[in-house]
Parts: structure tokens; sequence; C-alpha cells
């Protein structure tokens, strides 16, 4: 495959297995994996070929490692990014470094600079730690706005850090006293 098409397979799938699992008639039990093989006679039916080497390719490849299979080769989920309520990931809980940082727009700023940063309709918040991942967050929804945020002084006062399989960094929410526009 080229990477058009492990690009569009990645979309396809983070499509189904974070938010909309039954677009394809599939189910996702509450760790949000889905059985291999449902998945891909769902995705046939919606006129989508999908095999398990094209699958595992996406995964092996995937620069932000955004699937993971399971042990035994029969189910696939997402790291994070869900919004499905039929899943509740337990992410593990863990001090973060000094500082993460958090990409959006400049027209969310205001709505930012009064709540703080919610997860919309994520069941996190998302942060990186490293600011280049989150400037191109932040250019899919216009010009972009690295936030750097007071993740371990935040710890230090009682909030959760989690972070994900695939690295990414989850809180629940930003209060505007830990954020810092990073100019
Ligand atoms: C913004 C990517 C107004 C927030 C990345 C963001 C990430 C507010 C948008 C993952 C706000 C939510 C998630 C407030 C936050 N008022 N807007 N108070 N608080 N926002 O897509 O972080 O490539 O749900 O800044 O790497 O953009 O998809 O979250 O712009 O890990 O695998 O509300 O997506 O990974 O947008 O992206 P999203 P996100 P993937």
């Amino acid at each position: 495959m080229n990477k058009k098409q492990r690009d569009e397979i990645s979309k396809f799938l983070s499509y189904v297995l974070r938010h909309e699992p039954h677009a394809i008639g599939i189910q996702l039990d509450s760790n949000g994996w889905a059985n291999i093989d449902e998945l891909i006679q769902g995705a046939q039916k919606d006129s989508r070929i999908l095999d398990r080497e094209s699958i595992q390719e996406v995964v092996d490849t995937n620069e932000k490692k955004r699937f993971s299979i399971s042990d035994d080769g029969q189910r696939i989920r997402a790291a994070q990014g869900h919004s499905t309520t039929a899943v509740s990931l337990q992410h593990v809980e863990k001090e973060p470094p000094e500082f993460l940082y958090h990409g959006t727009a400049t027209r969310f700023m205001d709505s930012i600079n009064e709540k703080g940063l919610i997860p919309g309709s994520r069941h996190h918040v998302h942060l990186s730690q490293d600011e280049q991942t989150a400037i191109e967050v932040g250019k899919r929804y216009g010009k972009p706005v690295v936030l750097k945020i007071e993740a371990l002084q935040m710890h230090q006062q009682g909030f959760k850090f989690f972070q994900a399989d695939n690295g990414v960094w989850l809180a629940d929410h930003i209060p505007i006293n830990f954020i810092q526009e990073n100019n």
C-alpha cells in the first residue's frame, strides 16, 4: 500500500474505533476492543475492502501509534481519542513532566481564557510532550496557537494526568491559571 491508502484506512479505523462503531454495525467493549473479523465484515457492507494484512500494516506503520492489536491477534482498539460513550478506557495515571503542550487555534482562545481547556466531544483534553505535535494539531482548526501547561505543578496540587499506550497525555480539565501562551 502507499501512504495515501494507509492514511485512508487509518482515518476509517479512527472513525469507527473512536467515534461511530455503529456506522458499520460493530460493538466495542468498555476497553475499546473490536473483533477484527467483525470489523472486516462491517467494512465490507460499507463497500470498503479491508483484510488482516492491510490492517496490520496500518497498525505497524502508524506514526502516532493510534491503534493496538490484542496479544491473541483477534481484536483491535484505538489507544486514545474516543468520543463514543460505549468506551471508558482505564488509562495509566502518571506523574507528568514539568510542562506539556496543547495545540489549538486562535479562534478558540477567548473561550479557553474563560473556561480553561475542556475535552470537547472527546473524553479527555489531549496534551503532548513536544511542541511540534501541538502545532500540527492546532493547524487542523485554523491559525495554530501552542499552549504551555504547567503540568507538574498541577499534579502536585492533586490534578490527575494519564498517559495512553501511544504516549499521548490526557487530563480531565486544565484550569486557566496553569496555561501560558507559548510565543
Ligand atoms: C478546543 C489528534 C473552546 C481544543 C491529536 C481543540 C490529539 C476549546 C478542540 C487528538 C476549549 C477539541 C485530539 C474551550 C479546548 N473553548 N475550545 N474552553 N477547550 N478547546 O479534536 O486536542 O491525529 O477533540 O483546543 O494528536 O484537537 O486524531 O481535540 O481544538 O491527541 O490521532 O476544542 O487528536 O490525534 O478538538 O485533538 P479535539 P484535539 P489524531
